[in-house]
C-alpha cells in the first residue's frame, strides 16, 4: 500500500518515515538548531558525508526530510528540497543552475517577484534573460543562444492562467540541452506531475495550496539526486532560505487533505467560471476548466482538471474592477491562493506591480483583470457573493454614464 500510484493515498502516507522510538502517529516536530554528536569523529565523518545523520538546521532537520520526501513523492521525483517561501525555491533552484554570462529563456507572463528577480536582479550578477511567449514554439528556438542553460515557466501562468504544454517545452530543452525548471504552484501534484512529461526541476510556493491553510510561508523544489543534492550543497546551504520544522509540520498537516480540498476548490472553481462567462458585466473569464479556453485540450493530458484560480476582465474601467472588489463581502481582498477562504486581488497594482505598464499589457494583464483564488465555501454563497458585487458596479456604471 506504501506504493500505491492513487494521489488520494500517496498524499497520505508516501514519503512518511515512521516514529521508531514512540509510534506517533502525526509527524514530530524536531525544533532543534543542532543535533549532538557522539564524538568528534562522527562529527566530521557526517561533515564529510561519510555517515549519514543530521548536523545543524540550516543543513537539514527531520521533521522538513520527511515533508521532502513526502513531496518527491508526489512529484515523480527522486528527491526534494525545502524552503523557507517559494522564492526561496525560485532563486536557490535558478541560481544553483547559473553562473555569470548564462542565459535564461523565461515565459513572459510571470509570478510578479519571479518576473522582478529575472529582469532586474539576475542581469546585474551578468545573467541574461530572454523573456517569451511560451505558446509560440518558433519564439522560443528564436531566443535559445548558445550560452542558454535554463528554460523558465509557470503553467497555468500566473495570473493570466495561460497553459503552457509541458511536453513541447521538455523536448526543446532536451534538444538544446537545457535544465527545464516548472513552476507548479498553481496546480499542485494533485492535478499536475510535470516529472512526467520530462521536466527536469518542479517548484512550489508551498504557501498556497500544498499548506492550503493560509498560515505558512514556504517552497519546495522537486527533482532528480543530483540536482536536488547540488541545490543542497550550494544555493540552499550558503543562501540559507531553509523550512522551519514548525512550517514542515503545518504543510504535512496540509498535505493530508490536498485531494479532498483540490477537488473542492476545482468544482466551485468550474461553477464560478460559468457563471462569469455568460454575465454581461464579464470581459472575458480564464479559467482552464471552460472549453472556450486556450488550454483546455491540454486537460486529461496535461492536467487533471481546471484547478481553482482563473483571472477574468471586468466589463468597465479600471475604477469599475475596484468599485466590484470593494463590494464583496465574503470574499476577501488579499494577495496569496490556494486557501480555504476566497481570496481577490488585482494583479496590476498588486502580484504583477514589479511589471511597468508595457511589459505587463504584453504578459497579458490589463487594468481590469482580476484574479479569484475560489474557496471551499459552498459555491451559493460564492456566487451570491459574487452576484451582489457585481450589481453594486453595474448600477454605479449606470450612475456615472
Ligand atoms: C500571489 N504568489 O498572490 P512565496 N510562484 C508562484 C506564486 O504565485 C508565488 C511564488 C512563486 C503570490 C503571493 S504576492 C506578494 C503573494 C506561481 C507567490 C512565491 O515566496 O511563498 O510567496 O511564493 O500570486
Amino acid at each position: 500500500m506504501t506504493h500505491s500510484k492513487h494521489v488520494e493515498t500517496k498524499t497520505i502516507h508516501a514519503g512518511k518515515i515512521k516514529d521508531a522510538q514512540f509510534g506517533a502517529l502525526s509527524t514530530p516536530i524536531y525544533q532543534t538548531s543542532t543535533f549532538i554528536f557522539d564524538n568528534v569523529q562522527q562529527g566530521a565523518a557526517r561533515f564529510m558525508g561519510e555517515e549519514e545523520g543530521f548536523i545543524y538546521g540550516r543543513l537539514g532537520n527531520p521533521t522538513v526530510r520527511e515533508l521532502e520526501r513526502r513531496m518527491a513523492a508526489l512529484e515523480l521525483t527522486e528527491d526534494a528540497a525545502a524552503f523557507g517561501s517559494g522564492m526561496g525555491a525560485v532563486s536557490a533552484t535558478l541560481l544553483a543552475n547559473l553562473s555569470q554570462g548564462d542565459h535564461i529563456v523565461a515565459s513572459a507572463a510571470l509570478y510578479g517577484c519571479t518576473f522582478a528577480l529575472l529582469n532586474h536582479k539576475f542581469p546585474q550578477f551578468g545573467i541574461e534573460v530572454s523573456f517569451v511567449d511560451m505558446t509560440d514554439e518558433e519564439a522560443i528556438r528564436a531566443a535559445i543562444k548558445p550560452n542558454t542553460k535554463v528554460i523558465y515557466f509557470e503553467t497555468p501562468i500566473n495570473p493570466n492562467l495561460v497553459i503552457i504544454d509541458i511536453a513541447k517545452i521538455t523536448s526543446i530543452a532536451k534538444e538544446h540541452q537545457l535544465v527545464s525548471i516548472v513552476d507548479n504552484t498553481f496546480m499542485s501534484p494533485a492535478l499536475q506531475t510535470p516529472a512526467e512529461f520530462g521536466i527536469d526541476l518542479i517548484i512550489h510556493s508551498a504557501t498556497k495550496y500544498l499548506n492550503g491553510h493560509g498560515d505558512v510561508i514556504a517552497g519546495i523544489t522537486c527533482g532528480s539526486k543530483e540536482q536536488i543534492e547540488n541545490i543542497k550543497l550550494t544555493t540552499l546551504k550558503d543562501m540559507g532560505a531553509v523550512m522551519s520544522p514548525n512550517d514542515a509540520w503545518l504543510i504535512i498537516r496540509g498535505l493530508k487533505t490536498l485531494s479532498v480540498r483540490v477537488e473542492r476548490h476545482c468544482s466551485n472553481a468550474q461553477k464560478v467560471a460559468e457563471f462569469l462567462e455568460t454575465h454581461p458585466r464579464i470581459r472575458c473569464v480564464n479559467y482552464p476548466g471552460l472549453p472556450s479556453h486556450q488550454g483546455f485540450p491540454l486537460i486529461g493530458k496535461q492536467m487533471q482538471a481546471g484547478g481553482g484560480i482563473m483571472a477574468f476582465e471586468i466589463e468597465g474601467t479600471f475604477d469599475d474592477a475596484v468599485a466590484f472588489m470593494n463590494s464583496l463581502e465574503m470574499c476577501s481582498i488579499a494577495v496569496s491562493l490556494g486557501d480555504a477562504e476566497s481570496l481577490i486581488q488585482h494583479p496590476a497594482s498588486m502580484t504583477h506591480s514589479p511589471y511597468e505598464e508595457e511589459e505587463r499589457a504584453s504578459a497579458g494583464i490589463s487594468e481590469t483583470l482580476v484574479r479569484l483564488s475560489v474557496g471551499l465555501e459552498n459555491i451559493e454563497d460564492i456566487i451570491c457573493d459574487l452576484t451582489q458585487a457585481l450589481e453594486k458596479m453595474d448600477k454605479r456604471i449606470k450612475q456615472v454614464s
